[in-house]
């Protein structure tokens, strides 16, 4: 099943609580997740395959359509559709455009109202019930997904509604992309959570080398790519420092992962207005599917 909503809403941070291991990087910023991330979960008797998604946003440039698609694509091929949205403010209202490519889709939808803890219980009710009359979710289930609160609830209801299957995966695995492509993700999370402004909607990392070596020690060779020169000197920062700050927060953050030392070398290089080339995408690994 499928994760989707606004940007921001929490799908990445209600998967970690799902799967109770930090999978799809988390930011206080929008757009952080950038791919469709499949999330193995094994309950008792029964295992659910998550897709986190892009948060979705209708943008121009080659990146941002690259996110949307990732977020439609994950509205087919499912057999449930989770909505997300948060329950105050502008993120509380149904995303349209996206209940109208679920709609089509034909797939049965369940909303999830989540970050309950910034409300008073009674400012729910009336959420839940205009909801209800927009759109026929099957369940509809208030959550907080950094507390952990619902969640019981929710997986009561996505096992309900989800047909009855052989386990597609071994109950120890909790996704199929490969080791490279989280160790990307965790230094991108700290050059999001270190670099302000606009810099990290044009950073990527590409993980040039990662090897295992017979000691251990996994050593990783990491570029992060920016799209301007001037990008490229805010990110190294002042003699270094900038750089030295992410390296050292997603090494940590690696030792975590991967359960084993890490050795890691990263530097800045600039590709131009990557964000606007498709392929400069695929080269940087954001490929379809
Ligand atoms: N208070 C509160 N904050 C939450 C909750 N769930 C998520 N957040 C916060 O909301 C922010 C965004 O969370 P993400 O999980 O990255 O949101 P997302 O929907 O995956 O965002 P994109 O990947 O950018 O689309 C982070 O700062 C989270 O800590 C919640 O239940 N309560
Ligand atoms: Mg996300």
């Amino acid at each position: 099943m499928s994760i989707i909503g606004s940007p921001n809403v929490g799908k990445s941070t209600l998967l970690n609580q799902l799967l109770k291991q930090r999978l799809s990087i988390v930011c206080k910023k929008p757009q952080t997740t950038r791919n469709r991330i499949l999330g193995i979960y094994n309950g008792s008797g029964c295992q659910i395959l998550f897709f986190d998604t892009p948060g979705f946003h209708q943008g121009t440039k080659a990146l941002d359509r690259f996110l949307t698609e990732q977020a439609l694509s994950a509205c087919a091929n499912v057999d449930l559709i989770l909505v997300l949205v948060e329950s105050c403010g502008e993120r509380s209202r149904l995303p349209e455009p996206l209940l109208t490519v679920v709609a089509q889709s034909g797939i049965p939808a369940l909303l999830a109202i989540n970050k309950i803890d910034l409300v008073e219980r009674p400012r729910l009710l009336p959420l839940m019930e205009s909801h209800a009359h927009s759109f026929p979710f099957r369940d509809i289930v208030p959550v907080s997904a950094l507390k952990g609160e619902g969640l019981d609830a929710l997986v009561k209801a996505m096992v309900r509604l989800l047909p009855e299957g052989p386990p597609l995966y071994p109950d120890d695995m909790i996704s199929d992309l490969p080791e490279r492509f989280f160790a990307g993700e965790l230094i991108r999370e700290q050059v999001l959570k270190n670099v302000h402004g606009e810099i990290p909607y044009g950073t990527t990392v590409y993980i040039e080398s990662f090897k295992e070596r017979d000691d251990g020690l996994v050593a990783i060779e990491a570029a992060i790519i920016v799209e301007r020169e001037s990008h490229k000197k805010i990110v190294v920062g002042h003699g270094g420092q900038m750089i030295r700050r992410i390296g050292e927060a997603a090494r940590g953050q690696l030792e975590r992962f991967l359960g084993a030392p890490v050795f890691l070398k990263t530097f800045v290089r600039v590709e131009k207005n990557w964000t606007r080339s498709r392929g400069k995408l695929d080269e940087f690994g954001f490929h379809e599917g």
